[in-house]
C-alpha cells in the first residue's frame, strides 16, 4: 500500500487495509489491551495510521485490531458514538473474527505493537517474541527493556502519547475524523482535563488543546456527550444489557452470575415487555443456576435495585430468604407480567453499599454452605 496517502482520512486507510492484509509480506498489527476500552481502540487505529504513513516499505500493511468479538463492539456505547462521529463505521474495523494472529504468526509476517498496555494478555502470551513496538501509559512491566520503538509514559491517556507521534511529524497531514478520535478520548480519560480528578497531565493538556480545532469540536460539549453516551443504554437490547457488565463464578456444581446494570427497573420493564422471559433465556445461555441483575441508576439519586433469577425453586428459596434476612434492605418491587414467582425476586436494596464486589463474596459463602 502506498505509505503517504492521506486522502479519505482514516477509513481510506482501513479500506486499504482490508485490501492489502492477506498479501503483506509483513504484517504490523497494531492492538489496545483486552478490555478494549476506548482509549485502546482509538489509540490502536490513530498509532496504526501514524505508523503507515511514517512507512516507506512496500508490501507492509500496519492493522488496527480490537481484540474482542464484532458483536462486542457496541456494548462499548462511549465508542460507538465516536467512533461514528468521526464517519468510521463499525464494518470498517478490525476485530478478533477478522484477524488470526496464529496464521499470521505461522506465516512468519508478524510484527505487534502494543497500544495502551505493555504486556500481552493472556490470550496473546505466544505472542511474546512478535512484539515490535509499544506505546503505554501504564506502569511498565519492564518485559522489553531493549526495544526500540518503545513509549511508555505516565500519561493520562494513551492517546496523548499517539498524537505526541502524529503532531511530531506536523499538523497538517492529521485528518479531522483522527483529531476527534484523539481529542475525544483524552477527555473522557481525563474527565474534562479536570485536575481535582488527579488523571491530568501537561502533556495531555496540551494535545488537547492542538487538536480540537482540527477537530472542529468545543470542549464542553464533546465531553458532555461522550459522558453522556458512555451510560447511554437506550439502544442495547435486554441480552446485551445483561452481558455489558457480566462476571461469572461458581460454588461447586453451581454455576451464577451477575450482571451490573446502568438502568431502574421501571426503565428497564417500560423497554422490553418480556423481560422474565429474557433474563431465563440468558441464563439458560450461560448454563447458569443463579442469576443476579444489580441495576443502579442516578436520576434523581443514587438508587439500588436487585433481580434474583433461578430456574430451580430450591435454590431460588435459599438465596431468596437469605438475601431477604440480611442487611442489603431489600423490599419488594412489583414483579413484571410474566414472572414465576418461584423463580423471580424483584426488589429495591436501601443498603447502597452493597456493589457486586461486595455481594458476591456474601453469595459465593452462602452457596458453598
Ligand atoms: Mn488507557
Amino acid at each position: 500500500m502506498s505509505a503517504k496517502t492521506n486522502a479519505g482520512g482514516l477509513p481510506g486507510f482501513l479500506q486499504e487495509v482490508r485490501a492489502n492484509k492477506e498479501n503483506a509480506r509483513e504484517a504490523w498489527v497494531v492492538m489496545g489491551n483486552e478490555a478494549a476500552d476506548l482509549d485502546s481502540m482509538a489509540s490502536a487505529v490513530c498509532l496504526a495510521w501514524q505508523l503507515a504513513r511514517k512507512s516507506s516499505q512496500a508490501g507492509t500493511v500496519y492493522l488496527p485490531l480490537i481484540p474482542i468479538p464484532r458483536e462486542d463492539f457496541r456494548l462499548r456505547t462511549e465508542a460507538a458514538f465516536l467512533f461514528s462521529e468521526a464517519g468510521i463505521s463499525e464494518t470498517e474495523l478490525f476485530f478478533t473474527d477478522d484477524v488470526s494472529l496464529e496464521v499470521l504468526g505461522k506465516k512468519g509476517t508478524l510484527r505487534l505493537v502494543l497500544v495502551d498496555h505493555n504486556k500481552p494478555g493472556k490470550a496473546f502470551a505466544a505472542f511474546l517474541p512478535n512484539v515490535a513496538g509499544v506505546v503505554d501509559h501504564h506502569q511498565d512491566e519492564g518485559l522489553f527493556p531493549d526495544l526500540k520503538d518503545r513509549t511508555i509514559e505516565p500519561v493520562g491517556s494513551a492517546c496523548t502519547l499517539v498524537a505526541e507521534k502524529i503532531l511530531a511529524e506536523g499538523l497538517a497531514d492529521i485528518p479531522s475524523d483522527a483529531a476527534l478520535l484523539l481529542a475525544g478520548t483524552i477527555l473522557l480519560d481525563t474527565v474534562n482535563l479536570d485536575p481535582a480528578a488527579g488523571r491530568v497531565t501537561p502533556k495531555d493538556e496540551a494535545m488537547v488543546r492542538a487538536l480540537l480545532p482540527i477537530a472542529g469540536k468545543s470542549q464542553q460539549v464533546l465531553f458532555d456527550r461522550l459522558q453522556f453516551e458512555k451510560f447511554n443504554v437506550a439502544s442495547l437490547s435486554t441480552f446485551d444489557l445483561l452481558r455489558k457488565d457480566y462476571k461469572e463464578y461458581s460454588a461447586g456444581s453451581i454455576r451464577y452470575g451477575m450482571s451490573s446494570v446502568l438502568l431502574s427497573l421501571e426503565s428497564w420493564k417500560k423497554k422490553d415487555s418480556k423481560l422474565p422471559e429474557e433474563l431465563k433465556r440468558y441464563a439458560e445461555s450461560r448454563k447458569l443456576s443463579l442469576l443476579l441483575v444489580m441495576n443502579a441508576y442516578t436520576e434523581p439519586k443514587f438508587t439500588r435495585e436487585l433481580v434474583v433469577y433461578s430456574p430451580d425453586p430450591a435454590l431460588f428459596r435459599k438465596v431468596d430468604d437469605f438475601l431477604k434476612a440480611s442487611d442489603l434492605g431489600l423490599s419488594p418491587l412489583p414483579s413484571p407480567a410474566g414472572s414465576i414467582p418461584d423463580c423471580f425476586g424483584w426488589f429495591a436494596q436501601a443498603n447502597e453499599s452493597y456493589s457486586r464486589k461486595k455481594l458476591q463474596p456474601v453469595i459465593q459463602q452462602l452457596l458453598e454452605s
